[in-house]
């Protein structure tokens, strides 16, 4: 039987469980678009801007685990959805980018949007792919899905030539392969990474998002090894950040002075599903302690930043339970809790905003906004100073609540991603923070969650600064350039896009703001909040990767830099 190019991709889509497919219809995809239209199953979900639709479509995924679909014209919507592509490529967040090509039946040179896509996007996505003929669609849209998932996920790019869509094709027969298990470590390297943990007084746990498929099992080997844990920013949650034995997203330079310490102190390292990336390292500020252990799906990343003793190359949920099975049980040690505990106390006492201060202090923000909403609650987070606050600020009890663009770090994502996870997961609030720069970016996909009832809550962080920026200009040359933002009125832009504007100034407003925001989304709709935003004090990360930045440069640079700031302020 003969079925089109649409109908066969739809039908693809559905058996993937794919349930949204983001973007913005063209000529070429036409006939795509009709057969979803007739779909039960997958949502075409119209956007603004094609780079919101990759931003939706990688925040379906940290949010619900669930894979969705970009789907673009050639060229000009490709080239617009790149950012969240390269995001989702740097994050390992998969995704099924759905491209079109031009017509390849016609002959003819200089079609429309015609530029080599194939090569466009290869540095950027796990795969790419060009069907090259009409009975290979369905095959290949679902070998794409699962090749995003499996192994060390990413974005795949399909590119379907514009005429496979307008023609009828033979339905072929095609059998999904079995599901591969997940990648078993060599025991060998098992035995030897147990026989140092075991060997060690005090081994560190360095978890990222890598490990969040063995959450439960991760848990049973920090209690085993009684070990502290830090984690990357991703992999915020992935062990509950109401654990004794959780130091903070991270261990060094960037972290505060208790984690660094109780860091320090341990005699081996246990990295899992992380790769020592710049930022969760804040510009490569730690040490690890030796031996370090490193277990990763992908092996290209084990031993990549920092020498490796023993690598683990296998799927996190294989790795922890074979490596728990060959450790031994030690008892709980109460004073390491115990400093612990003080050192998070302290920092949470610093947190605590200075007494006369009149802007809305984040970390009273951010904890209103966990008690009010709860623990089921997902925050999204642009690029900017705001992220880092919540990083440090935000306690979380699982991994997929923290929604961040990380080693990418394109600013813009907040809002696209919170509209993404609440269509993805409409039973949790959704809170996006973005900053005041980054709103500019994408703040107008809110007419598309104002148009589908889509009930986020956006909290626009207004410093009228580009604050992650301005803040290195200032302490490294006493001045900004090119950092200062315009004053915008937020709440005429919201009028115009259907949606409620609430304003707060100050702590003050705070119950009051977030009672109105669960009446809004309550309702089934989006709300923004003007927050004037206190960001007089710095983020641990920032400072870490100041005093990182500046060690690392070579004597005489270092010299210049501090003459240059000491100089500045002076005069
Ligand atoms: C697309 C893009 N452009 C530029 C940057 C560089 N950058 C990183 S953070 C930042 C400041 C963001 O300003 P804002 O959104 O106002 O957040 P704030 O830091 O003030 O909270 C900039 C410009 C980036 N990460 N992404
Ligand atoms: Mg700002």
């Amino acid at each position: 039987m003969k079925i089109t190019g649409g109908r066969a991709v739809v039908r693809a889509l559905e058996d993937e469980g794919v349930r949204f497919a983001f973007g913005i219809p063209g000529t070429h995809n036409i006939e795509l678009y009709d057969a979803l239209a007739e779909s039960k199953q997958v949502e075409a979900v119209l956007v603004t801007d094609e780079q919101s639709a990759s931003f939706c479509a990688d925040a379906v995924w940290r949010a619900s685990g669930q894979l969705a679909c970009v789907n673009v014209v050639p060229g000009a919507g490709l080239t617009h959805a790149m950012s969240g592509i390269a995001e989702a490529f740097l994050d390992n967040v998969p995704m099924l980018v759905l491209g079109c090509g031009i017509r390849r039946d016609t002959g003819r040179a200089f079609q429309l949007h015609d530029v080599d896509q194939q090569a466009m996007v290869a540095p950027v996505t796990k795969a790419h792919v060009l069907v090259e003929q009409g009975e290979d669609l369905y095959g290949s849209v679902r070998r794409a899905c699962r090749l995003a998932r499996e192994g060390a996920p990413g974005p795949v790019f399909v590119e379907v030539p514009a005429d496979f869509y307008l023609f009828r094709h033979e339905e072929v027969a095609w059998t999904a392969p079995e599901a591969s298990g997940a990648d078993v470590p060599d025991p060998g390297s098992i035995a030897r990474a147990a026989e140092l943990l075991n060997a060690a007084d005090r081994p560190l746990v360095y978890a990222g998002l890598g490990a969040a498929g063995a959450a439960p099992a991760l848990l049973d080997l920090v209690e085993a090894l009684q070990s502290p844990v830090a984690t990357t920013f991703q992999g915020k949650g992935v062990v509950p950040e109401s654990h004794p034995l959780l130091l903070w997203p991270g261990f060094g330079e960037a972290a505060p002075p208790f984690a660094r310490e109780i860091a320090a102190l341990c005699d081996a390292t246990l990295a899992i599903g992380c790769r020592f990336g710049e930022v969760a390292t804040g510009s490569y500020g730690v040490r690890p302690p030796r031996p370090l252990i490193h277990a990763d799906i992908d092996v290209t990343v084990i031993g990549r930043n920092f020498e490796t003793d023993v690598a683990l190359v296998g799927d996190a949920a294989a790795v922890v339970p074979a490596l728990l099975a060959q450790l031994r049980t030690r008892p709980a040690d109460p004073e390491l809790r115990a400093k612990i505990l003080e050192g998070r106390s302290a920092v949470w006492r610093d947190f605590a905003p200075a007494p006369g201060a009149t802007r809305v202090s984040p970390w009273r923000l951010l904890r209103a906004l966990q008690e009010t909403f709860g623990p089921s609650t997902v925050f999204t987070a642009d690029s900017g100073n705001g992220t880092f606050l919540a990083i440090e600020m935000l306690r979380l009890e699982q991994p997929g609540k923290f929604l961040a663009p990380v080693d990418y770090s394109c600013m813009g994502y907040a809002v696209p991603a919170a509209i993404g996870a609440k269509l993805a997961r409409p039973e949790c609030p959704v809170v996006a923070l973005a900053g005041d720069g980054a709103f500019l970016m994408t703040g107008l996909e809110l007419l598309t969650a104002s148009q589908k009832g889509v009930a986020v809550a956006v909290f626009v962080l207004r410093d009228r600064e580009l604050a992650q920026i301005a803040q290195f200009q200032d302490v490294a040359f006493h001045r900004k350039s090119a950092s200062e933002l315009p004053d915008y009125d937020l709440e005429a832009l919201c009028r115009g896009l259907g949606i409620e504007c609430l304003r707060l100034e100050s702590d003050d407003g705070i119950s009051k703001a977030l009672e109105r925001v669960a009446e809004v989304t309550g309702a089934g709709r989006p709300v923004v909040v003007d927050t004037a935003i206190d960001y007089s004090q710095k983020t641990w990360f920032t400072r870490g990767v100041v005093k990182t930045t500046l060690h690392r440069l070579p004597w005489p640079d270092r010299l210049r830099f501090l003459a240059r700031a000491v100089a500045r302020r002076l005069v």
